[in-house]
């Protein structure tokens, strides 16, 4: 059976690569690809096991080609022409209906609605379609959305590892989502982004909005000052930990 994966993520990839190492999925071909606007991928990964594509130019050659389709992150839409003629399946960063779109863990440090990971067949809307299976991230307070996306990414691998067989086999019973639940689109996040600073707001909330937008290796947040100069904010949060090994101001 040929199944194609369609990934814009190196961790999820290079776990997927050893996930389906296993005997299990001798009988399977796995044909891989990421997204042809996907600049990085295309002069560290191209070659002729790991293609760019680009698939609304492709639809009909794969409706015949792949029995399934599997979406591990992915820069683009899936056309409806697409996800209508053939099972399209989606590993998506989130809890739906919860925070569906862009970065949910972001949206739900702020908002307080469930995160985590749910696997579920696509339809034509977004992070929509009927879920196979999820689970739940907690978020800590002392957390950012950066520690919280390591958690889900995790995740995203144990829930494939359990159900990746029965994915591939149709032997599931994909369940219908309790609600349309909300979503938020890249705009969102880029306004989430300007920091309004005569805003009132509670420590609380401050420090909620910062540790969403704070993540490793991005500029997100940020503010203009008087001269008009923009200035990025992120915040650091330390967990104090063993409280018995915290060394003892010596005593006079
Ligand atoms: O793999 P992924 O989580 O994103 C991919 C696709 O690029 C995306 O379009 C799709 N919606 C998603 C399901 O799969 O990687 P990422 O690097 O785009 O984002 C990972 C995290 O990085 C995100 O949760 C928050 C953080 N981030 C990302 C960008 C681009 C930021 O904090 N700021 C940013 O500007």
């Amino acid at each position: 059976m040929k199944i194609m994966v369609l990934t814009d993520n190196e961790f999820i990839y290079n776990e997927f690569k050893e996930i389906i190492k296993d005997k299990k999925y001798n009988d399977i071909n796995f044909e891989f690809f990421f997204s042809e606007s996907n600049k990085l991928f295309k002069t560290k990964f191209m070659r002729d096991d790991f293609k760019s594509i680009d698939l609304k130019c492709r639809i009909n050659e794969l409706v015949s080609n792949y029995k399934l389709v599997l979406s591990l992150h992915c820069k683009q839409m899936f056309p409806s022409d697409l996800v209508n003629q053939i099972r399209c399946v989606n590993v998506h960063p989130g809890f739906n209906p919860y925070n569906r779109g862009w970065f949910p863990q972001v949206f739900s440090i702020i908002n307080k609605l469930p995160t985590g990971v749910t696997i579920h067949e696509m339809d034509e809307e977004l992070d929509h379609g009927n879920i196979i299976a999820q689970k739940k991230v907690d978020i800590f307070q002392w957390e950012t959305a950066y520690e919280v996306y390591k958690k889900i990414q995790y995740t995203e691998i144990q829930l494939l590892k359990i159900h990746l067989r029965d994915i591939v086999d149709n032997n599931y019973k994909a369940i219908q989502p309790l609600s349309e639940g909300n979503i938020n689109k890249e705009k969102d996040f880029n306004k989430l982004c300007e920091i309004n600073l005569n805003k009132l707001v509670t420590f609380k909330e401050a420090i909620d909005y910062l540790r969403a937008v704070s993540f490793s290796g991005y500029k997100n947040a940020y503010f203009y000052d008087e001269s008009g100069e923009k200035i990025f904010v992120e915040i650091k949060l330390e967990l104090e930990k063993d409280k018995n090994n915290v060394k003892q101001c010596p005593t006079k």
